[in-house]
């Protein structure tokens, strides 16, 4: 019950105009119509160091976040069709299940194999009390892990380990750390996985890791995108979500994607695509650029 210059009024609450839910410009500017462009030059691509032969990437985030099925809706882009080939492959029976083998994921597109490496970690747990998840994770990115390894989540690996390689060389190392997150839960992220990522971000950027995120599950976060994909960067909802992405996991804005996985499509959609390969194209600059630098340490 509220009191208006007209008087009281009893029944119905006040009329109160909802505020808009989209704003009038993109605060970051897109360019739909450059996925023809963005493909090309993600097919023509290779590593700025001849030494190495691909950009090794690592995807960390919680169980269900959308890794499998970002790793997934690259490997759609490409095929021109809807494929779920990381799913098959790199869970170990129930695929919501801890214990993934650390395993290599490239992308294809024709019959050309592109300079992109992709490994699934497994899901970050705040519930796991031990610090074994983060050891493992930065052991994996400096590269001490080999394929096959099992994620343990009482114990992390050690140099006794078969697994363990003691002496990595630069092709061995992750050059991008890709945290994928959930824009719908976001707000829900917990305390001691924020402290954890914390703890991971210190030990990895002190070597120069660039660390990006992939924002996914937009559709599921703002109605107005669920209906129109190009809303995402009007939409207030999508904006407020990343910048507490931002906040949350310490990654400035600039290095934050929103995407839409495909997860229940049965074909590709340009608007799906364009936003895929933006993600993976800055992904694979950022990782770039930072093997570079590291050249020079
Ligand atoms: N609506 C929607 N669902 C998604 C998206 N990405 C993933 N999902 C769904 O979220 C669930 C978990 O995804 P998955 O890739 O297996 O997560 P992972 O555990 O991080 O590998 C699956 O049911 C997916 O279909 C997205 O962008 N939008
Ligand atoms: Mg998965």
């Amino acid at each position: 019950m509220g009191v208006t210059k007209m008087g009281v009024s009893k029944s119905l609450p006040e009329y109160q105009p909802k505020p808009n839910p989209e704003l009038d410009k993109p605060w970051r500017k897109f360019v739909w119509g450059q996925k023809e462009a963005l493909k090309k030059k993600l097919e023509n691509f290779s590593p700025s160091d001849p030494n190495v032969n691909d950009i090794k990437i690592l995807v960390a985030g919680q169980v269900g976040a959308g890794k499998s099925s970002f790793i997934n809706s690259i490997d759609s882009v490409f095929q021109g069709r809807i494929s779920s080939r990381a799913l098959v492959n790199t869970a170990d029976g129930d695929s919501r299940s801890f214990t993934q083998k650390i395993k290599g994921f490239t992308i294809r597109s024709g019959r050309k194999t592109l300079p992109f490496v992709f490994k699934d970690i497994m899901g970050l747990e705040a519930a796991a009390l031990t610090g074994s998840q983060t050891d493992d994770i930065i052991n994996a990115v400096f590269g001490h892990v080999k394929d096959g390894y099992k994620f343990n989540q009482e114990q992390a690996l050690t140099y006794k380990d078969q697994h363990y390689t003691s002496d990595p060389t630069l092709s061995d190392q992750a050059f991008c750390l890709v945290y994928v997150i959930d824009a719908d839960t976001v707000q829900f992220t917990d305390d001691k996985l924020i402290d954890k990522l914390k703890i991971i971000r210190k030990r990895i950027s002190d070597q120069g890791i660039p660390q990006v995120v992939v924002m996914t599950k937009v559709d599921k976060a703002c109605p107005l995108v669920n209906k129109d994909l190009r809303k995402i960067y009007t939409s207030k909802k999508i904006k407020e979500k990343m910048e507490l992405c931002s906040t949350k996991i310490g990654v400035p804005l600039t290095n934050i994607f929103p995407v839409k996985n495909y997860h229940e499509e049965i074909d590709t959609e340009d608007d799906i695509d364009v936003l895929i390969l933006k993600a993976l194209e800055q992904i694979v600059q950022i990782a770039d650029d930072g093997l570079l630098d590291r050249e020079s340490y």
